[in-house]
């Protein structure tokens, strides 16, 4: 497939005038324009609004969030992320958004954030593993910019690829997974609001640990869907590779909704343990679609939800 790449692309082109000029503005009401450009950490700091879908549960420290991560690309324990990934450098950063859209190029972080007409929001939502936290992002909804680059009718999926640096990675001197880390949504799943694009959480730039400076989050789904430090974005018309589903495929499905009903085939899904609440906190039970039902069932109306998990 053709594709073709373009460096002089950006927000300003391909944003209509008037969004553009209104976002600038409420950039500059904030403040944060005071250098004139627009750096990615002015904004990843920026005052935020609580999104519509915010939950009223009590999030997660900073502490916790940031010092008990999967990242495999810093190494294989919850702690090795916080322990290694200082060095990975986030900027500059740029995103390749190619395949079957209308603009593809080599997005620079600045640009895609600047080109975010809605304000960035807190969204507190949950997130489920085995264990569960409930993180204040600040983020976007991927949407937007799918939108900003014209999604053509015949993109039926969303692949998504982090970034291969082992000499700032050291996991990825180790044929752990196969680099890099990839993940994929159907386009309705990448479309709807809960889906977004992190870039900060409690307000300040994402720690590097939790994927910075751009991750997925898809809350109704388990935590590996959500993937880190992002490089490509493809629209493409086949289901695409996800690391997970690749390695072990009858453990890990494409969907990988949160099912309580579903297990995993070594171990129940039916219940998670809160971090948080000490090593030895009680289980919770775990709801269809990590709590977001009413917003996201609709997606699989009519699928067998045990065969496609
Ligand atoms: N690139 C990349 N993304 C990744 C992972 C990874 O190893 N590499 N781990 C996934 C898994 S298994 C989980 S549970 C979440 C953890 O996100 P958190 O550390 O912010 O809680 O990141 C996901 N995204
Ligand atoms: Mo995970």
């Amino acid at each position: 497939m053709p594709k073709r790449w373009t460096n002089d692309l950006n927000w300003s082109d391909v944003t209509p005038r008037a969004d553009f000029m209104n976002r600038r503005q409420i950039m500059a009401g904030a403040g944060a324009l005071a250098i004139g450009a627009i750096a990615a950490p002015a904004l990843a700091a920026i005052e935020t609004v609580e999104s519509r879908y915010s939950t009223d549960e009590t999030p997660n420290t900073l502490e916790e969030i940031s010092s008990y991560n999967n990242f495999y690309e810093f190494g294989t324990g919850k702690g090795d992320p916080a322990k290694n990934a200082g060095a990975l450098t986030t900027d500059p950063w740029s995103v390749a958004i190619d395949g079957l859209v209308d603009k593809p190029g080599n997005y620079g972080l600045g640009d895609i954030l600047s080109g975010v007409t809605m304000e960035e929001r807190i969204y507190r939502l949950r997130c489920v593993e085995a264990w569960s936290m409930v993180v204040p992002w600040v983020g976007f909804e991927l949407a937007t910019l799918l939108n900003r680059v014209g999604v053509q009718p015949s993109a039926k999926y969303v692949y998504f690829e982090t970034l291969v640096r082992p000499e700032e990675m050291p996991g990825q001197r180790y044929p752990m997974l196969e680099w890099p880390y990839r993940e994929g949504l159907r386009l309705d799943e990448a479309m709807h609001p809960l889906t977004i694009l992190a870039t900060g959480l409690y307000g300040e730039e994402l720690p590097n640990q939790n994927g910075a400076p751009l991750r997925l989050v898809v809350p109704w789904k388990y935590g590996f869907k959500s993937i880190k430090s992002i490089v490509r974005i493809s629209l493409v018309e086949e289901q695409p590779q996800a690391t997970w589903n690749m390695l072990i495929p009858n453990e890990y499905g494409f969907y990988s909704n949160v099912n309580p009903e579903v297990d995993h085939p070594r171990w129940s899904q039916a219940s998670e343990r809160k971090i948080g609440g000490g090593l030895f906190s009680a289980k919770v039970p775990t709801r269809m679609f990590n709590g977001y039902a009413d917003e996201v069932a609709g997606l699989y109306a009519g699928m067998d939800l045990a065969k496609y998990y």
